[in-house]
């Protein structure tokens, strides 16, 4: 109910909707885009419209117009669920999180900003240096860890390849005392190719990023002018964090290895691959302080162990050679990213916290992960981050009832069944323990032989082609069979094409480049490669598959998540052309869709809309009652909630609480608060004459 906003703007809460069908939610989103107004609540989640231009909703003014409020007491804002999370936080003592999603290019990693800015702006208003520079730190991370794991995509021009999922502690007075990242999945694949080319400009390698192979995709289509001061700023930034002089130039040494590796050419002659020309390899060797000779013959053989236990070294052909340095780039880049994050970790870990001395240790932790995505073609990365989605669709159903529940429970009020759908049977089909496509996946990998992805899609046909959300079949393109599965997400039918699943899913690295990486000389390098240092027969029989990993980060995503009071901000991206006139009603519609908000209104609306302190609900309507207008004369705040109640006739529609009011439907709200409106100017007028001293 925000007290700001008038009717013109269409409703502040979609749970205030007449009916709530698709029709009616639509309009109302499209209509407050198109006022401008790109928050709206669900109750408490917050939906948010990309608005595609700077808008003057962020300043000190609204902090400070947010800052201690109650949700409703202001228009939707990212800034009021970031003061519910901090409020629960300081007040309850509770550890809260605040989870964004939505698709690429919705507007996630902005709002996760906005939010620990706000974050940032209301504490520690006693400025004790300490405390400055922890936040700081956590707000510089945010630069650094874009600059290198955000890439241009044609869905969004800074798009994080990566999730991430930020812990930041808090004392007992609710200033930050230290933090920590976790991240998910980076994207190698289309890193290398968007390429942040203000971070290896300054590298000593050409400056123009359309010379080498792996950045001119991205650096043909970026026409950005703040390359040099947002590679400052990114230096700074490293600087601040507190990486030293050597660190950063091992940053730059291993980013000017990728470059040099992607423009890297085989060459075949008389039955034997060679590297063309020599250049390359001095220059890899320099900037990676190894010795040219153990570089090309990382790059042109692998040390394999035989049946017998004998260990050969056999010669790539081309096509290996080429898939080898491919993944070694990918690999470099990704540790690189790894030991970034892990840095800033030892930096904003909380040291020497004494809880008797300084009391619990809050946490508020903010998810920034990427939503939902169907693409033309779904491969690997799409399967895992769909996973992902379900876990987090799983955790939100579960979290939102059970919060509903617990309420009721506290008020001491019947909790009523509320039916929804239960996509536990999807988490099951992928990650289910020997009979989920993870685990047949994985077998598939581990199998010696030949499998190839054919196969394997056979394999997890036996096993789930009764699953009633999953399908596979057959299609003739360009007279080629290409084979693909489908999965009925929660959100949607998402068509997988199989091809590359199994290659995606191994550790495709040869050991032989980990050793080269772990004899370096530069003790950086060796720090990101410690399994380097085993031999070809002590490398393990049985690694980790990288869906498997994926599945044990979110895992324990999901329970570090699952201990804490959620928060929602559920993006929506309203156009594909970035426009910020432009509502795509149809990309809209399967957003909400999607991100499942009719559902989220139903749930709400199931049991009671609408809660209030019986306090807070008579400050907003006492006007609307003779009996409790100016004040009312009854011994608590309850009877005299009840006259206004009863005064309406709407009695039979709510429910007393111990401390709050229950409104089941929000249309007698509704009809409080239309009257609120009517009264307000004639309340004004009559406080004027009484000001100019008429009456
Ligand atoms: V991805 O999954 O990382 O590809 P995000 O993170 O959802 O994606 P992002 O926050 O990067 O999207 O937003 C994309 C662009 O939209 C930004 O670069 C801004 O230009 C624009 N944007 C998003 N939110 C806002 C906002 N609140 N105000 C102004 C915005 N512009
Ligand atoms: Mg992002």
């Amino acid at each position: 109910m925000a007290e700001l906003e008038g009717l013109e703007f269409g409703k502040s809460d979609f749970v205030l909707l007449d009916e709530v069908n698709m029709e009616q939610f639509m309009e109302n989103l499209k209509l407050r885009f198109e006022k401008a107004r790109i928050y709206t609540f669900i109750g408490e989640v917050v939906v948010s419209v990309n608005p595609y231009k700077q808008m003057d909703i962020y300043g000190k003014e609204a902090i400070d117009a947010y800052r201690g409020r109650e949700l409703y007491e202001n228009p939707p804002h990212l800034y009021a669920v970031a003061d519910a999370a901090y409020k629960a936080m300081k007040r309850r003592a509770k550890d809260t999180c605040i989870v964004i999603s939505g698709e690429s290019g919705a507007g996630k990693t902005e709002a996760s900003k906005y939010i620990m800015q706000y974050i940032a702006a209301i504490t520690n208003p006693s400025q004790r240096a300490e405390v400055e520079s922890v936040k700081n730190v956590l707000l510089k991370s945010n630069c650094v860890l874009e600059a290198f794991g955000n890439a241009k995509t044609n869905r969004n021009d800074n798009s994080s390849r990566f999730g991430k999922y930020m812990d930041i502690n808090f004392n007992f007075n609710g200033d930050p005392t230290g933090g920590h990242i976790n991240n998910y999945l980076l994207e190698k694949v289309r890193l290398l190719r968007g390429g942040s080319e203000e971070m290896l400009g300054s590298l000593h390698l050409q400056n123009d990023p359309v010379n080498y192979v792996y950045t001119r995709e991205g650096a043909a289509s970026t026409t950005s002018n703040n390359d040099r001061s947002n590679h400052r700023a990114v230096l700074s930034a490293l600087q601040v964090i507190g990486f030293s002089e050597e660190e950063i130039d091992s940053i730059y040494r291993i980013l000017g290895t990728i470059l040099i590796l992607g423009n890297l050419q085989f060459e075949t002659d008389s039955e034997s691959v060679q590297v063309v020309g020599s250049e390359a390899v001095s220059d890899i060797a320099g900037l990676t302080t190894t010795e040219p000779d153990n570089v090309t013959k990382s790059l042109l053989y692998r040390t394999v162990a035989t049946g017998g236990g004998e260990v050969i070294e056999k010669g790539h052909t081309e096509k290996e050679a080429c898939f080898g340095r491919d993944a070694f780039a990918k690999a470099l880049y990704e540790r690189l990213f790894c030991w970034i994050v892990a840095r800033i970790n030892a930096v904003i870990e909380v040291k020497d916290y004494n809880p008797v001395l300084h009391g619990k240790n809050t946490v508020i932790g903010v998810l920034d992960i990427y939503g939902f995505e169907i693409f033309d073609n779904n491969s690997f990365e799409q399967f895992c981050i769909n996973y992902c989605n379900e876990k987090l669709q799983q955790l939100f159903i579960e979290l939102i009832l059970r919060q509903e529940q617990d309420e009721y429970q506290r008020e001491g009020i019947t909790w009523q069944h509320i039916d929804y759908f239960n996509n536990q049977i999807i988490v099951d089909l992928v990650e289910q323990p020997h009979k989920g496509i993870i685990s047949v996946l994985d077998e598939a990998c581990l199998t010696v032989g030949k499998v190839t992805d054919t196969i394997c899609l056979e394999s997890m046909d036996a096993k789930l082609g009764q699953h009633p959300h999953y399908t596979s079949r057959k299609v003739d393109k360009t007279m080629e069979f290409h084979r693909d599965f489908r999965i009925r997400h929660y959100a949607g039918d998402v068509t997988y094409s199989v091809e590359g699943f199994l290659d995606k899913n191994k550790d495709p690295l040869f050991q032989d480049f980990k050793r080269l990486m772990y004899n370096s000389s530069n003790p950086v390098l060796k720090e990101m490669w410690p399994d380097g240092q085993l031999s070809i027969t002590e490398v393990t029989k049985r690694p980790l598959t990288a869906a498997t990993l994926f599945k044990n980060s979110i895992v324990a995503l999901v329970d570090k998540l699952g201990c804490k009071e959620p928060y929602y901000v559920r993006c929506i991206k309203p156009n594909e052309m970035k426009s910020p006139v432009l509502f795509d009603d149809a990309r809209c519609q399967h957003q909400v869709a999607y991100l499942g908000l009719l559902e989220n209104v139903r749930v709400r609306r199931a049991g009671f809309a609408y809660r209030q302190p019986y306090a807070r609900f008579l400050q907003r309507y006492k006007m609307t009652c003779e009996y409790t207008w100016p004040n009312h004369l009854m011994e608590t705040d309850r009877e005299a909630v009840e006259a206004i109640v009863t005064q309406h006739g709407f009695q039979d529609d709510v429910a007393y609480g111990h401390t709050k009011l229950f409104v089941r439907t929000p249309r007698s709200l509704f009809t409080l608060e239309q009257e609120r409106a009517a009264l307000i100017p004639i309340l004004v007028l009559f406080l004027q004459k009484v000001w100019r001293g008429a009456l």
